[in-house]
């Protein structure tokens, strides 16, 4: 068993339905264990942008991390989402990340696990934290203790974890 916990977030088009397609996409391929509550969050970064929904997932799955990100790329161009026409932070229909492999660390040119600004961003840790509250880093620093670090981001939990249904 390993659970992995991925970060959905989007602030184009309509995102509260891209970001439920996107756990009914993941949610046919894997076994879904948790679904966070839907935030909704200021956008972090050097782009002026509208605010995003974010929202976190935790899932078990057999498959390897290449084969996992590939398929969330996939399902991240089947709601949409152009990466070409797209500025690095800028908004996007819809952003899957893998924020954390239960203990690993994977160093790949194309993935970098735990997600390497997951500490600093209170929209991923916030729905991580939830639906994974004993979630810790490789190095055994807990996703909790770093809570106090991003706790003044502004973040406003808009519904619960049923918003997917
Ligand atoms: N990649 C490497 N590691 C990972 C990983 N752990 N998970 C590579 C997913 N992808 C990973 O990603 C670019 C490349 O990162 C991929 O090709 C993959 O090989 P991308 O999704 O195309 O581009 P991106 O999302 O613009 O880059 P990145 O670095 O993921 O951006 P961020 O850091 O996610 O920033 N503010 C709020 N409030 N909420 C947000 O959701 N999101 C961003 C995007 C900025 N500000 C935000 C939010
Ligand atoms: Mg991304």
């Amino acid at each position: 068993m390993t659970w992995v916990g991925l970060g959905l977030g989007s602030n184009l088009g309509d995102s509260r339905a891209l970001l439920r397609a996107g756990v009914a996409a993941v949610r046919s391929r894997h076994r879904l264990l948790r679904v966070s509550s839907l935030f909704q969050t200021e956008p972090l970064g050097p782009i002026e942008q509208p605010d995003f929904l974010n929202a976190a997932i935790l899932i078990d799955t057999p498959v390897e991390p290449a084969n996992l990100l590939e398929e969330l790329q996939t399902i991240e161009r089947e709601a949409g989402r152009d990466r070409s026409a797209e500025l690095r932070y800028g908004p996007r229909s819809l952003d899957l990340d893998i924020l954390l492999w239960a203990a690993r660390q994977i160093d790949e040119p194309s993935l970098t696990v735990p997600h390497p600004r997951l500490g600093e961003r209170r929209f991923a840790l916030e729905p991580l934290i939830e639906v994974w509250p004993s979630a810790a880093l490789p190095d055994g620093t807990r996703l909790l203790d770093l809570w106090p670090g991003v706790s003044d981001q502004v973040s406003r939990k808009l519904e619960g974890p049923n918003w997917f249904e």
